[in-house]
């Protein structure tokens, strides 16, 4: 199998209580690994695209053949995006950036609680299921953005920095209707070395 089910770098109880343990468990262990599968089963038509990594799979999104474009689209993005989700959250996180990060935002946004109001509406106001980013694009430049479904940061020529998934799988048996609620208290979990890491590269 060309792509593997990353596990968690924390236990599935550690992000509590913001994110509750059968919350963790459904999401990595069903829906994330899902994606895995379908991807690679989409891939098993293609053995040429085995050894392409799924990041340039994703920024090529348009050449990859026709028949699978919109699997790897679908699992493909969602293997991604929860890939990063992940790391970018950790037990203890929270508080704010340092260094170049933290200089980006102030000088793009105005300021941490700027950014943070302007990334948490993008997050609250994304109709249905879908994800809000915070990317780089390609002139260097941060960006908020959110996008529907499982569609990858990436497959747009920006690069994902810090995602929150704001599908109700994420949230809903702790939080059921309360998207607000749940965006609220996963800013406590941001993995800041994680995403400004990301910032670096
Ligand atoms: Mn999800």
């Amino acid at each position: 199998m060309p792509h593997e089910l990353p596990s968690l770098a924390y236990d599935f109880n550690a992000l509590e209580p913001h994110i509750d343990e059968q919350t963790m468990r459904i999401h990595h262990g069903k829906h994330h690994a899902t994606y895995v599968a379908k991807l690679n089963e989409a891939l098993d038509k293609h053995p040429e695209l085995h050894k392409k990594p799924l990041e340039d799979l994703l920024r090529g999104l348009a050449s990859v053949p026709d028949d699978i474009r919109g699997a790897v689209n679908n699992h493909g993005g969602g293997h991604s995006n929860h890939s990063i989700f992940w790391k970018n959250m950790k037990p203890g996180g929270g508080g704010q950036p340092a260094g170049a990060l933290a200089d980006a935002i102030k000088s793009t946004f105005g300021g941490f609680d700027d950014f943070k109001a302007k990334f948490t509406a993008a997050a609250a106001n994304r109709f249905g299921s879908g994800w809000a980013w915070l990317c780089r694009d390609a002139g260097g430049k941060l960006v908020i953005q959110d996008f529907p479904n499982q569609d990858s940061p990436l497959t747009k020529g920006l690069t994902p920095l810090l995602g929150v998934d704001v599908w109700e799988h994420a949230y809903y048996l702790k939080y059921q209707n309360r998207r607000p609620d749940y965006l609220a208290a996963w800013w406590n979990l941001i993995n800041w070395a994680d995403v400004a890491e990301r910032f670096g590269r």
